[in-house]
């Protein structure tokens, strides 16, 4: 009789230990229906029983499906939140606060979980951890309720989904009193404003305009030469306006009364003061008048409180002396002109700085 090494043929191995059971003991024991037949296992019908019985390291598949693993996700549960109260707030942050909240929940089986937001909307700015189910991050600086909803999941694929609050607040930024110098402070979303008293400027009123140089001066070139302009030059063009910086070994140099010395502030500010200095006993400058423009085109005089232009000292024919001028009202410039009124000598020779802050 030749059957494969392994199989048995069943005729052979019929063990009978009595008369109601048979055993049968090897390595492999296959059974299997013809093609189109039907293998059963039937018990009779006075309450039999059938019991597969795997050992302590086997398993029972049917198909590629290990059974015994399917009856044990059939049989796990959820994970538990431990976090409990539905629509239970997790707490209320001002604007800009730090958020660090532990979601907690276990599963019974003790394997490991994560989490995912599954609806709604966490705080702009607060993230979840999907490992660790930490809320983590920095509240929006708004009056705001945000409702979500996470979903905790084992690794069987089971869930337990729960629904949370929080709520942030705005937070009033003028209430550290940042605006100095008697400045009055706006809060806003995340920030504040401040409105600066006459004569100081800057985000939070410390800049005194009367003494921000623009920075014309020689040591300080913030405005670049084509910045600079000269009309009706003495000379043509051997005086250049790059050269009529305070504190410049040489100075612009005009012509007459028509002409005028420009800078370019790059953007409209107000402008508080100006400053000049001399060039010589011959270039020199002892009054000027101001002009001011926002756009390049059109420039009106700077006025005294009586209303008309008013007229201001220069430093006369000394080379080194400062001589500052305030404006009696301040001005919003972009283009600011110099224009000579009189001097000594021959021509109208100076240098300038101005004094200005960004118009907040
Ligand atoms: C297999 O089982 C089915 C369902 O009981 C039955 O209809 C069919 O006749 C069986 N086939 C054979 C070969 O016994
Ligand atoms: C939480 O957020 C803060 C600021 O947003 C960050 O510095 C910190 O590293 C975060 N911590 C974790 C554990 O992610
Ligand atoms: C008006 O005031 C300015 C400076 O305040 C002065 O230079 C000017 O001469 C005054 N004009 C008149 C007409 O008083
Ligand atoms: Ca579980
Ligand atoms: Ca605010």
């Amino acid at each position: 009789m030749d059957a494969p090494s392994g199989w048995i043929i069943f005729a052979c191995s019929i063990a009978f230990a009595s008369a109601s059971f048979f055993e049968v003991r090897y390595p492999s024991v296959v059974v299997s229906a013809e093609t189109g037949g039907n293998l059963t296992i039937a018990a009779g019908p006075n309450g039999g029983n059938i019991y597969m019985t795997p050992g302590d390291r086997g398993t029972v598949f049917i198909g590629r499906t290990d059974m015994l693993k399917l009856f044990q996700i059939v049989n796990s549960q959820p994970p538990v939140w431990g976090q409990k109260a539905p629509y239970g707030t997790l707490g209320t942050f001002l604007g800009g606060q730090a958020v660090s909240l532990q979601l907690t929940a276990m599963d019974p089986e003790g394997t490991s979980l994560h989490y995912e937001k599954i609806s709604g909307a966490l705080p702009p700015g607060v993230f979840l951890d999907r490992a660790s189910g930490l809320l983590n991050g920095t509240a929006p600086d708004v009056d705001a309720t945000y409702e979500f909803g996470i979903r905790v999941m084992d690794e069987q694929g089971k869930y337990a989904d729960q629904t949370f609050t929080i709520d942030t607040r705005e937070r009033d930024q003028c209430r550290s009193s940042p605006c100095k110098n008697g400045g009055s402070c706006t809060d806003d979303m995340g920030t504040f404003s401040c409105s600066c008293r006459t004569g100081y400027g800057g985000k939070t009123c410390t800049i005194s305009c009367a003494s921000e140089s623009v920075g014309v001066a020689n040591n300080l070139k913030t405005i670049p030469d084509a910045q600079m302009a000269g009309h009706y030059s003495f000379g043509g063009s051997d005086h250049k306006a790059y050269e009529g910086r305070l504190n410049s070994p040489t100075g612009w140099i005009g012509e007459n009364t028509n002409s005028w010395f420009q800078v370019d502030l790059g953007n409209p500010r107000k402008v508080y003061a100006v400053a000049t200095q001399g060039y010589s006993a011959t270039f020199n400058l002892l009054t000027f008048q101001l002009q001011c423009s926002l756009n390049g085109n059109t420039f009106s005089d700077v006025n005294g409180l009586n209303g008309t232009a008013a007229v201001f000292d220069g430093s006369g024919t000394s080379f080194n002396t400062v001589t500052k001028q305030t404006l009696p009202v301040p001005d919003l410039c972009r283009y600011i002109r110099f224009v000579p009124k009189t001097w000594t000598n021959s021509h109208p020779g100076f240098r300038v700085e101005i004094y200005a802050c960004e118009d907040f």
